[in-house]
């Protein structure tokens, strides 16, 4: 029906998450100006390498959903450890016009750093099987959902409906009690399931559209379970590609990409964010755990077409893990942006465990699906406006119905606190009676 997605980027839940990218040796993704299927693609290659006694290489198969359709890129193989002759084949590639680059196959490996001790970091599992009964006191403060008054819009009845959320992430258990709306669970890795066995995919889930016990913003919103991390959480470039083309073609609208860091900065992935913006995906990423010094933003939450979300506890202070702006990539060439629109909680947050249940997590990249959820929310609840929303115009939204905290500048804290009823007023004006609670 509409046609959003949200994206959400990066997410690095712990809050002493680490990224780690390192080159695979003698794979390249060959990445072309527009999109063609295997077999055009295939020639582009081959014309410029035919009529050469250069024979040592091979495009490599990708078993995925996304084959069906034109792609922009393959993964091309070397097959020789002579660097001299993997690079002639690597410049001949690059000299076609229809290419635009040629870079190397990366993978990335997200470090949880789990903490035996449930101080800061810590996850505080619920014992199994046992419902917890919240007692709005003394319970309240670890409920983002009604810390951000999403119950005012569920009585309305505005629950996520209609709305496509992606989540990039560590995949979900088949019929978790959790969820109503899971529509699709796709395979991107090369394992055999596509159960979460990290939990770090089924918390993300949950604070987006759990509908039992720790509650998500956007119940019925639709959920599109991307398993792109393995269960030692290891992704490739490739399986994000792969997975961001697919994403456009099913018109997701909101997309939770838990991948980043400082150190994934590949072009391919860079442009495809950029891509996926054009395309209505509303992406909202982590600011990352690199805090409290200035300057530690991470990629792509800093990127101007992507929501930033850093993290705050429930006593509004900045938690000290949550990075901070400006952006210093950009200075060499001039000056930096703030790169940081919006905090929320994300300390000692409750979302859905594994199976069934719940924990408590900490991080920016809780964070960011709080904001997803929230964004599902509101543009399932925007009624006649919803024309009106795309990526910039919602992030306006959030950055105008923000609150600023006294005592913090704005690279400590974007535009300020997110607030869920002040951001709907702007995006439901034919519905003013919706703030008078
Ligand atoms: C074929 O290979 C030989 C030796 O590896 C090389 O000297 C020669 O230039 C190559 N020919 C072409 C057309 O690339
Ligand atoms: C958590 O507690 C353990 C043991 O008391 C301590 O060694 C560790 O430094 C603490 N970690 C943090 C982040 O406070
Ligand atoms: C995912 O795809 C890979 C091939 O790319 C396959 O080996 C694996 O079994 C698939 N996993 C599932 C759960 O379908
Ligand atoms: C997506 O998942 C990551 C964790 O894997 C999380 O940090 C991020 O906030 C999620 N984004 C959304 C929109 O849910």
């Amino acid at each position: 029906m509409n046609v959003f997605t949200i994206l959400v980027t990066i997410s690095v839940i712990w809050g002493l998450d680490a990224f780690k990218t390192s080159i695979i040796p003698n794979e390249f993704i060959v990445h072309f100006h527009s999109k063609y299927f295997a077999p055009v693609r295939e020639s582009f290659i081959k014309a410029k390498l035919f009529g050469s006694n250069i024979t040592n290489w091979k495009i490599i198969p990708r078993e995925n959903l996304a084959w069906q359709y034109p792609s922009d890129f393959d993964v091309l193989k070397v097959l020789t450890d002579d660097e001299k002759s993997a690079k002639l084949i690597i410049e001949r590639i690059q000299s076609h016009p229809s290419v635009k680059a040629v870079v190397p196959q990366r993978s990335v490996r997200r470090i949880l750093n789990y903490n035996p001790y449930g101080n800061f970091t810590s996850i505080n599992r619920h014992p199994q099987g046992v419902t917890r009964i919240r007692n709005a006191n003394n319970d309240r403060h670890r409920q983002v959902c009604s810390a951000l008054h999403a119950n005012v819009l569920w009585k309305l009845g505005i629950t996520g409906k209609g709305v496509k959320v992606a989540i990039f992430d560590t995949g979900l258990t088949k019929n978790h009690p959790h969820f109503r709306n899971v529509k699709e669970r796709t395979n991107w890795t090369n394992e055999k399931s596509l159960d979460d066995k990290v939990s770090h995919g089924t918390f993300v889930a949950g604070v987006i559209a759990s509908s039992r016990e720790c509650l998500g913003f956007a119940p019925d919103a639709d959920l599109y379970i991307f398993k792109v991390f393995t269960n030692s959480q290891v992704s490739y470039t490739s399986w994000f590609l792969d997975a961001f083309n697919y994403a456009i073609y099913r018109k997701i609208n909101i997309l939770n990409l838990s991948i980043g860091g400082p150190d994934f900065m590949d072009s391919p992935f860079v442009e495809k964010v950029l891509e996926l913006s054009a395309n209505n995906v509303i992406m909202i990423s982590a600011a990352g755990n690199d805090g409290p010094l200035y300057g530690t933003l991470n990629n792509p939450g800093d990127q101007s077409d992507v929501i930033g979300v850093g993290g705050i506890q429930f006593d509004d202070k900045i938690a000290k893990f949550s990075s901070r702006g400006m952006t210093t990539w950009e200075l060499p060439s001039g000056y930096g942006r703030l790169g940081l629109d919006i905090v929320t909680y994300g300390s000692q947050v409750e979302g859905s465990d594994v199976r069934k249940g719940c924990r408590r997590l900490s991080g920016t990249s809780v964070s960011s699906p709080v904001v997803a959820g929230v964004a599902a929310l509101l543009i399932s609840g925007a009624f006649k406006r919803i024309d009106l929303i795309n990526p910039a115009s919602l992030k306006q939204v959030l950055i105008e119905g923000a609150e600023k905290l006294p005592q913090y500048n704005m690279f400590e804290q974007g535009a300020g606190k997110l607030n869920l009823l002040k951001t709907l007023n702007p995006c439901t004006m034919e519905a003013p009676w919706l703030l008078q609670t």
